[in-house]
């Protein structure tokens, strides 16, 4: 069957996306509640490689730690029997009533220590559970009342909190990696580190014992939030070496977060994301951070999982005849032109060297067959 996912295309979701009820600011669930063990026997019968979870998704907030050893041995031999394994884990740093205001960044030291203890306590789930990564996303780290938080404190208290916890995942030999996921605002009014550019800036000042384990988790949606290109956000994080996870769904520019289905909106974006990871061999997961419509009933929410799974596998195969089409790819060979002394002329040889810029101005570049040719092939006509 074409477009069938194979374990190997390495597909996760976020639990907490196909059970999410439906609940936001102006309304209550509109569906039951998912059972999480039901949900990941469900991921793994839409074809999923893997699922990923926050702390409170699996075991619920404040379980004993002998029932958390119970959840924890009844997940693995779900995971067992239905054949699919913990790509990441996540701490739910945002819902409870304490970290109304800020979790690692809190003016208040001892929501700061709690912060990092409920963290620690997920990464040591998730390391039960074989998770290879661990993302941080922020979302109560920012603010409302300019005048609450000093902006340079929370920077410094966000750096201790990243260090402590990647130092302790180091310590225990966990393997894991940190992935730090940007977002510009929602729930806060603003967030600190909104973006990827500024996540890459931060991750620079990061102590050297732990900086190779901390990356980006950028995601589709709040990139387009911020207005920013998507895929130049996710290239910037790959070249530094610093894409460790990546969020994928969709979104309208300058709204809410919607978490979208992936592929829903901005089509040709979307095609040159799966080019990115795939021209690259990016060997990350393909994690799908979407949500149902409030709309759908609770079956609904395993086409959503199916729906994006299928969407991806038909961008990447439209990338596969993109690279494969003799016009297009004449078109980008042309496009490239190297000096004949190549990148090497000393400063001296530049000195003395004569340029041509009408010469070099006059070249016609093609962009608008390019760029016809790449919506032809997106609406199958080509
Ligand atoms: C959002 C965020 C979250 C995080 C998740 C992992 O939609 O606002 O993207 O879904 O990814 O909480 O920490
Ligand atoms: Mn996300
Ligand atoms: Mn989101």
């Amino acid at each position: 069957m074409p477009y069938e996912p194979r374990k190997e295309d390495r597909f996760t979701v976020g639990l907490w996306c196909t059970a999410y009820g439906g609940r936001e600011v102006f309304g209550r669930e509109v569906r039951p509640p998912l059972d999480p063990m039901e949900n990941i026997r469900g991921l793994a019968a839409c074809g999923c490689y893997g699922f990923n979870f926050h702390d409170d998704d699996l075991i619920p907030f404040g379980a004993s730690p002998a029932d958390t050893d119970r959840l924890i041995k009844q997940t693995l031999t779900v995971m067992r029997d239905a054949g699919i394994v913990n790509a990441m884990v996540t701490c739910n740093m945002f819902e409870h009533p304490v970290f109304k205001d800020g979790a690692l960044t809190s003016n208040d030291g001892r929501v700061r220590a709690y912060a990092r203890q409920k963290a620690m306590r997920a990464i040591d789930i998730g390391a039960q559970l074989g998770a290879s990564v661990y993302v941080m996303w922020g979302g109560r780290e920012g603010l409302e009342v300019e005048a609450s938080k000093n902006p340079i404190d929370a920077i410094k208290r966000y750096r201790d909190g990243v260090e402590f916890l990647a130092h302790y995942i180091k310590d225990n030999g966990y393997g894991m990696v940190v992935a730090i996921e940007p977002k510009p605002n929602e729930p806060r009014g603003d967030i600190f580190l909104p973006t990827a550019g500024h996540v890459l800036g931060f991750i620079a000042t990061l102590d050297p014992a732990i900086r190779d384990i901390v990356g980006v988790n950028p995601e589709i949606q709040h990139s387009r939030m911020s207005g920013l290109n998507t895929v130049h956000d996710l290239a910037q994080c790959l070249e530094a070496g610093k894409l460790f996870h990546a969020d994928l769904g969709a979104q309208k520019p300058a709204r809410y977060d919607q978490d979208l289905r992936f592929g829903a909106e901005d089509l040709k974006e979307t095609f040159f994301i799966v080019k990115l990871l795939e021209d690259n061999h990016w060997p990350g997961t393909r994690a799908f951070d979407v949500k149902p419509y409030r709309q759908d009933q609770a079956d609904e929410v395993w086409d959503l999982v199916r729906g994006c799974i299928r969407s991806y596998l038909i961008l990447r195969e439209k990338v596969a005849v993109f690279n494969a089409d003799q016009e297009i790819q004449q078109l980008l060979g042309a496009l490239r032109v190297e000096h004949p002394a190549g990148e090497h002329l000393t400063a001296k040889q530049l000195q003395a060297e004569r340029f041509d810029p009408d010469l070099l101005s006059a070249r016609k570049l093609g962009y608008q067959r390019l760029d016809q040719l790449t919506f032809e092939l997106l609406a199958g006509v080509r």
